[in-house]
């Protein structure tokens, strides 16, 4: 890498700098989702080998029924709170049976895209046309600080998607300790975990037959071309996608196929990528409930309830503050 001046750079800028600068190249995952990435992320939520979203939907769908007794026990009224909410599929069917059974409840998205939650808002409201809706632009920690304390009511934390399992282990703890001192003891959190399974199974939904999730990793190469004027040809990169059932880790990597120097304008500099040479892009860490009662106990939380779908591919498990590490 060669860098010839000092330059102002968006945290973008520095990310992309630090990881192409780093022994192995890393690209971070987080930058997949500008519009054509979040565009791409709902093609592959439809795509047959990609399990995780049906699994969640179904878990909301067949077992709504205790899901809302679970969050409305000991509540006389209910804030859930979605930390990244997506197009809110899975969310929607819980709000409108909690409706339909006259909980007093409002929803709260918190994203750092204000487009994402005017969409969102959008659609619950002519969805729900009854549902008080309060949605939350900027950091999650920031959003919650300023939830704390601001009612008496129960906040119900929702984390879906297995979005958890994108942080590595260290920061999945952190993340959880950090949610967890900004919730009071009757407030829950509902996360979406994706189970250890057929390691086939798993390579299978990070490798799809399409090609949409090599077309997701190598839109990060474009959005470099388009945002920080970066020459990447991604003709010249293949996606790969690998399971390691020991680690319980999916890792994705673009592979440079040939010998090639990559020139990026915004940060005055150039990279050097021998033949074969890896980015490491993503990790989609998998579960065994071993490792997710450790996640719960060293994060300050009990395992209040559990919901699996059928072929336990898949849990929501939802937890409460534990009462010996009151704050
Ligand atoms: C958002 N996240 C949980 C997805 C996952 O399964 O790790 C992102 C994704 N990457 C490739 N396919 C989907």
């Amino acid at each position: 890498m060669k860098t010839s001046t000092t330059l102002e750079l968006s945290q973008f800028a520095e990310d992309v700098l630090n990881g192409l600068s780093s022994t192995p190249k890393t690209l971070s995952s987080r930058y997949f989702y500008d519009d054509e990435g979040t565009r791409l992320f709902q093609q592959i939520m439809q795509l047959p080998e990609y399990y995780l979203t049906r699994a969640e939907l179904k878990i909301f769908a067949e077992q709504k029924e205790a899901i809302g007794e679970a969050f409305t026990s000991g509540a006389d009224a209910i804030d859930l709170v979605e930390l990244g909410a997506g197009d809110g599929t899975k969310t929607a069917v819980l709000i409108d049976h909690l409706l339909k059974k006259s909980v007093d409840l409002t929803y709260s998205p918190i994203d750092i895209s204000q487009e994402a939650n005017d969409v969102l808002s959008q659609r619950f409201r002519s969805q729900f046309p009854d549902l008080r809706i309060n949605p939350h632009t900027g950091d999650y920690f920031k959003v919650l600080g300023s939830l704390k304390n601001s009612n008496g009511r129960r906040k119900v934390l929702l984390f879906l998607g297995s979005n958890i399992g994108n942080f590595l282990q260290e920061r999945a703890l952190d993340f959880f300790g950090q949610l967890r001192s900004m919730m009071n003891a009757e407030d829950r959190l509902f996360v979406g975990f994706d189970m250890q399974k057929d390691p086939r199974v798993i390579v299978a939904a990070y490798d799809d037959a399409q090609g949409v999730t090599a077309e997701f990793n190598l839109n990060l190469l474009r959005r470099i071309n388009r945002e920080l004027g970066g020459d990447f040809d991604t003709s010249k990169f293949s996606h790969y996608a690998q399971y390691r059932p020991a680690e319980c880790a999916a890792r994705s990597f673009l592979i440079s196929r040939e010998k090639q120097t990559v020139s990026i304008n915004a940060l005055n500099s150039t990279f050097d990528f021998e033949q074969w040479e890896a980015i490491f892009m993503e990790i989609s860490q998998k579960y065994t409930h071993p490792m997710i009662e450790e996640f719960a106990e060293k994060s300050g939380f009990e395992i209040e309830k559990e919901f699996f779908d059928a072929e336990n591919f898949y849990l929501d498990s939802l937890w409460r503050p534990s009462q010996n590490r009151e704050r």
